[in-house]
């Protein structure tokens, strides 16, 4: 039996596809409105298949839990978020889901981690826990897309990191369940330092676009012309530029591959600190627009999308939100995003244009994409480069 702690967007899935492939598996949280909604067959959120895999689930007997059950293996998949103003590592959440396990579980049971970590963490704050009642302990970071997590759940390949080939090895066989990639063994630090080098690296590659974006706006050319045609060299593949780096990996986890190097020079820094300046940027370019055409009000502005991304609802570090901090009289509106965020916000598409003169698309949900027309007669700033049959502003 497995007992998966932390039902969110990795461990809800997680224990789900554990179920459905046969797994006697029981889900915990302590958020008992969330658990009272799963019982009942209800997926709140907006990732595709979820709903279906929830279902299946129950059919087979998974159950939910407000507190740790004793079963063979624990998987512990709660946030680790970093501390703002250090931008260390915040443990607190995985220890105390790992003191919830350890009151309940046998000697000997393995636990194991797939919350992203510092490297080092494991070794450095959870051994010491575990090591009285000889837990065997593995970390295997999760590594699908939001927006794809179902086909990357069995696609994708993974790495388990453990300190013996045999706890390595009854892990493998936990994941060989539903996993169609390969699983790829190594010690546990070093699977620490792949997961957040996974994201470190598109966090640089993102903040290389984002420069560019810069400079060409400087030199007079469109960023989005000068990466395709980049692209096209068989060895180069930039990503694109945008109003931001949202979600709660890309701009965090990068500050734990350089947790205590402060005094070294830093790419990585420096490309973190390039993406958090886009918010600036795409202020003044609204400034400047606004200006431009006339526009006095930022009540006129609004702003499209509040997640963090294209056709998802989670707005955790979002670029819309952290414009909102700078005018919270912009509008706002994203299919997505259900909840009240903002003073100014719509809920509606056709009101929330109604409203507005200069729209800044800041996703680019299928929805503005398969809808541009409804765009036309109006100023426009794209800055995921998604209208393609109308003349806009661009990043
Ligand atoms: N973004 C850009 N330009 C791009 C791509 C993304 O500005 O070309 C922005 C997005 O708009 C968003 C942010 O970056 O604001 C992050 O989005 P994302 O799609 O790059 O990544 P996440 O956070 O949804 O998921 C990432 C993935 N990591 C990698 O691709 C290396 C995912 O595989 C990880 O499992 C996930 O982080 C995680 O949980 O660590």
């Amino acid at each position: 039996m497995i007992n998966v702690v932390g039902l969110g967007y990795i461990g809800l899935p997680t224990a789900l596809m554990l179920a459905v492939s046969g797994t006697q598996v029981v889900g915990t949280d302590i958020d008992e409105d969330l658990l009272e909604k799963l019982k009942n067959g209800i997926f709140c959120g907006a990732e595709k298949g979820m709903q279906e895999l929830l279902s299946e689930a129950l059919d087979v007997g998974m159950s939910f839990s407000d507190i740790c059950v004793k079963a063979d293996t624990y998987i512990v998949c709660v946030p680790t978020p970093y501390v703002e103003t250090t931008k260390k590592i915040d443990t607190t959440l995985v220890c105390a889901a790992v003191s919830e396990v350890l009151k309940v579980c046998g000697d000997g049971a393995t636990l194991i981690i797939e919350s992203t970590v510092a490297p080092g963490t494991i070794k450095k704050v959870i051994a010491p826990m575990t090591e009285p009642k000889g837990i065997k302990l593995a970390y295997c970071p999760e590594r699908v897309l939001p927006g794809a997590l179902l086909r990357e759940f069995v696609e994708n390949a993974r790495i388990v990191g453990a300190d013996t080939v045999e706890v390595a090895e009854r892990v493998r066989d936990v994941y060989k369940s539903f996993v169609k990639g390969n699983i790829e063994i190594t010690d546990i630090k070093t699977a620490e330092t792949v997961k957040v080098a996974e994201n470190t690296y598109r966090a640089v590659n993102i903040a290389l676009a984002n420069e560019l974006a810069l400079i060409s706006r400087d030199e007079g050319m469109d960023v989005n012309e000068v990466i395709r045609l980049a692209n096209m060299h068989p060895r180069v593949n930039i990503l694109n530029p945008g109003p931001g780096v949202g979600g709660h990996c890309i701009p965090i986890d990068p500050w734990f591959l350089i947790e205590g190097r402060d005094k070294e020079d830093s790419v990585i820094r420096s490309a973190l600190l390039v993406n958090d300046a886009m918010a600036d940027y795409v202020m003044n370019r609204i400034a400047k627009i606004s200006r431009h055409e006339g526009i006095k009000s930022p009540c006129r502005v609004g702003l499209y999308g509040i997640s963090y991304k294209e056709n998802v609802d989670d707005i955790r570090n979002s670029p819309t939100l952290k414009l909102l901090e700078k005018t919270s009289e912009f509008a706002i509106y994203d299919p997505f995003v259900k909840k009240k965020v903002g003073n100014n916000q719509f809920f509606e598409l056709q009101a929330f244009l109604d409203a507005v003169s200069f729209v800044v698309i800041m996703c680019g949900h299928d929805e503005i994409k398969k809808n541009q027309e409804l765009l036309r007669g109006k100023i426009v700033l794209d800055t995921r480069n998604v209208c393609d049959s109308l003349e806009v502003y661009k990043l």
